[in-house]
């Protein structure tokens, strides 16, 4: 899969399109729900893809501190797929944006790259949190995705990932980041 890419900062960002499933990077994220248990959309593709030692340490996790909270996120192996980690980060549902939605949405970015920064993944691959079955509004959600992968570059952490990419599944989510990467990094 090949994508688009802006430098900034200490590092890059990439727009692919495509299915996370089959990204080559350090750690790809799951949109996943609190129970950590699976379900449908990217959650499904990722545990199919990744086979059962994934859903093996999301049970651990689940025992140790009882699923996820909307906004935080957990780290297990990846399984069979090409990438050393799964983190599960649970987005927030759309309830008209007046549930603290966008701040969840945001804790859900950062806690994934912080996570990240702590395993020394030099690169992260997301999909839309919250843009399928969450119906969390696609411009909005981009808008956040984006600007917490700038300040994350920005920033310029030593141990942080140099590369953060956006996989987009649906063409209406390309064309978003598409437009936000030549509106806010022209070439
Ligand atoms: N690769 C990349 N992106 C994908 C893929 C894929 N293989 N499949 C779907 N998408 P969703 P949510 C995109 O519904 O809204 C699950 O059942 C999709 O086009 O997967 O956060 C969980 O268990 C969309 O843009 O996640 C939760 O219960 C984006 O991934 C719930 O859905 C997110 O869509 C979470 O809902």
């Amino acid at each position: 899969m090949t994508g688009n890419s802006r430098a900034i900062g200490s590092g890059k960002i990439t727009i692919i399109q495509g299915d996370i499933t089959r990204l080559h990077a350090d750690i790809i994220v799951n949109a996943a729900n609190s129970s950590l248990m699976g379900g449908g959309g990217v959650d499904g593709a990722i545990h199919r893809a990744g086979g059962p030692a994934i859903l093996e340490e999301c049970r651990t996790i689940v025992r140790r501190q009882g699923g996820c909270q909307t906004g935080e996120a957990v780290i297990t192996t990846a399984g069979q797929l090409a990438a050393r980690f799964v983190i599960h980060t649970v987005g927030p549902v759309w309830q008209g944006g007046h549930r603290e939605e966008a701040r969840l949405l945001r804790c859900c970015y950062e806690n994934s790259l912080k996570l990240a920064e702590a395993h020394e993944a030099a690169s992260i691959a997301f999909p839309n949190i919250s843009t399928g079955v969450y119906g969390y509004p696609k411009q909005e959600a981009a808008s956040i995705a984006w600007q917490s992968a700038v300040d994350d570059l920005l920033r310029g952490s030593e141990k942080g990932p140099k590369e953060i990419i956006f996989v987009c599944f649906d063409r209406d989510n390309a064309d978003i980041y598409e437009k936000l990467m030549s509106e806010q990094l022209p070439s």
